[in-house]
């Protein structure tokens, strides 16, 4: 790059610098919104992907550059939100990145706000043969074609970033990218909706968001919210009852996505062809994998193409990077803290300005170095940021943490007793285990807040003593317990029905004395949860009937954690068999389709687990010996 062009480049930071400073202090704190149209020219086109479709495109070039700039793309279903100047909101979240100079480029998926076409839920991957077909990838494409033929001062290098559903279509993106396409950031996007992201986990139906979604989405061309007639929603859904009351009484079979929920029960060709396991090669341009410890979203999804991408990776093109942050959190506000939890540092500004911003300059600019050189991953409870050669580090080792009778949870294995020694709840589906503090309000509510974002970090004191709840916890720990890696439970379980939904839940409780902030005194904090769905448990294609009363081994992925449990704090893992509305209710009764189950389906169940030698349930952690605990 030019020493001219350098000149120019500091010129438009300068400008803008000014200008920040001027609109208030550090990203993401509550300032002033900038008046963005004092430092971009705003450029608005319609371009024609190869199918003659035309996709609304909004181009902001910094009005003081007049040198080669790399173009940074972001395209989204959700509207550019353009403020009362016709500048879009958007811009505000580039704040670390604008005064390095770039020209920034959004643009509205086919069918979404001001393009032309149909839209379609995650649109599946074209067939390869198919010369004439589309999909993101080839809207991708021909964006990018036309911006480096067109948008004056380009310097023919483009970027891609995006979050969640952006993120999954920077991952379209990616696949067969433009020649110009030369670093890209998916971040939160989904990996595969039946096992790990937005529409279900491990089989288990996310009742309130995915029907929340597809009315969001699939009711207008803009953003749709579900009038819901209650404010708890968790009241709303259980009056709902059945699961084919929805289409019934409300959406009439209107909503594509709801229909393809309840045609596609289990894990078919359906979802097969939209999940990464199928559809990833071989990453041709550098990406930074973006994930949030608690992500109530998509948390599975980055962390899977992550590690789908490090399974051809001989150009080392794939890197991540995983902080303290829920659905998106990097990319707003100094991410200090989050819930009643704090982090010691303004870990979303760290991120946004030496590992994002860095990033891009590196690739797109040929400026400054490589942020990270693998992975780089915030450790929640000592609060620091740890990198390692390799996500999850080879040198941690799996230790299990057993289930005892009196509630205690211990590494050592039980001994002796009856093989029986169980302990047992009665899971019932008239009074299902609500997954958050009622009142549970609607998912995205235009008019006020919602405890959505949050939930993941809230004290799970709450159902700790609920009748459809087991816990098991250990004594004051000793010493830390540093966990850096796979997450797995391993339950030995007998249900009087014949399916049943497993949760687990691991936690950090937090010592009864805790002087630092008398708030988090006994504070119960969700380190890794997640559902299987019992019929699931021998495949996810072919669902199979629970035989009542038998002892069945199930094993609930809760994915993966880089963690200190600090001594003199314990270690807690619950139990449940609803999470109500997170999770649809399990009729508790094996039927072929639970989306065609009727109102005398749902029974309640009695469920066992099993504490014994011969049934030892645990949940198994990767812990790292202290020396190998990640370079900080
Ligand atoms: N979690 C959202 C989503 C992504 C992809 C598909 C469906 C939903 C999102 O935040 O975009």
């Amino acid at each position: 790059m030019s020493v001219e062009l350098r000149a120019m480049e500091r010129c438009a930071v300068m400008v803008l610098g000014v200008l920040l400073i001027a609109a208030g202090p550090a990203a993401g704190q509550q300032a002033a919104p900038a008046d963005y149209s004092q430092v971009f020219d705003k450029t608005e086109v319609m371009i024609a992907a190869r199918d003659g479709v035309k996709l609304h495109t909004e181009i902001y070039a910094p009005k003081s550059a007049g040198g080669p700039l790399p173009l940074l793309i972001e395209r989204t279903p959700y509207g550019l939100n353009d403020d009362e100047k016709g500048f879009s909101r958007k811009l505000g979240r580039y704040e670390e990145m604008i005064p390095e100079g770039y020209i920034f480029v959004f643009q509205d998926i086919r069918g979404r706000f001001g393009s032309e076409g149909k839209f379609v839920m995650q649109r599946p991957v074209r067939n390869a043969g198919d010369g004439k077909a589309i999909d993101e990838g080839t809207d991708t494409y021909d964006t990018i074609e036309w911006l480096v033929k067109n948008v004056p001062h380009n310097n023919g290098r483009a970027g891609l970033v995006g979050i969640s559903y952006g993120g999954w279509l920077t991952v379209m993106g990616m696949i067969e990218p433009h020649p110009a396409l030369k670093a890209v950031s998916e971040q939160a996007s989904p990996a595969d909706m039946f096992l790990g992201d937005d529409f279900h986990h491990q089989g288990a139906f996310r009742l309130s968001y995915g029907f929340e979604y597809a009315t969001m989405m699939e009711t207008d061309k803009e953003n749709y919210a579900f009038p819901f007639d209650r404010y708890d929603t968790y009241d709303w859904y259980l009056r709902l009852g059945a699961l084919a009351n929805a289409n019934k009484s409300y959406v009439h079979g209107k909503l594509p996505t709801w229909n393809d929920f309840t045609a596609h029960p289990n894990y078919d060709a359906f979802w097969k062809k939209q999940s990464m396991t199928y559809i990833l090669k071989r990453p041709k341009v550098p990406n930074l994998n973006v994930a949030g410890w608690w992500d109530q979203e998509d948390f599975y999804g980055p962390m899977r193409i992550y590690e789908l991408m490090e399974e051809h990776d001989p150009d080392h093109l794939n890197y991540l990077a995983v902080g303290p942050w829920n659905h998106g959190g990097w990319a707003r506000g100094p991410g200090a803290s989050l819930g009643a939890i704090p982090f010691g540092s303004d870990t979303g500004v760290y991120f946004r300005q030496k590992i994002e911003a860095a990033w891009f300059a590196y690739w797109l600019k040929n400026k400054g170095k490589l942020p990270l050189q693998e992975a780089i991953l915030f450790q929640t409870g000592s609060d620091k940021w740890t990198t390692f050669d390799s996500w999850p580090p080879k040198q941690a080792q799996a230790k299990k943490l057993y289930f005892h009778e009196k509630g205690k949870l211990d590494f050592d294995a039980p001994m002796g007793g009856a093989a029986q020694a169980a302990d047992s709840y009665v899971s019932d589906p008239a009074h299902p285990v609500p997954y958050r503090h009622r009142p549970v309000e609607m998912t995205y509510p235009p008019e006020y807040k919602s405890g959505w974002p949050v939930w993941l970090l809230e004290d799970q004191r709450f159902v700790e003593h609920h009748p459809g709840v087991l816990s098991w916890e250990t004594e004051e720990l000793k010493e830390d317990v540093v966990v850096a890696g796979r997450v797995a439970a391993h339950l030995y379980a007998a249900t009087t029905g014949s399916d049943a939904d497993w949760i687990v839940k691991l936690i950090d409780v937090y010592p009864e004395k805790y002087p630092q902030d008398w708030k988090l005194a006994g504070y119960e904090l969700m380190i890794a949860n997640d559902v299987l769905r019992g019929r699931f448990r021998n495949s996810f294609e072919k669902p199979e009937a629970i035989v009542p009363g038998q002892v069945t081994p199930y094993t609930v992925d809760l994915h993966t954690a880089n963690h200190v449990f600090k001594k003199g704090h314990r270690i807690m893992v619950q139990v449940q068999s609803t999470w109500f509305p997170l999770i649809d209710r399990n009729p508790q009764k094996f039927v072929p389709n639970i989306f065609e189950a009727r109102e005398l389906d749902y029974q309640r169940a009695t469920q066992r687990i099993f504490r014994s030698r011969e049934y030892p349930s645990n949940v198994e952690i990767a812990v790292l010996p202290a020396e190998a605990s990640g370079r900080p």
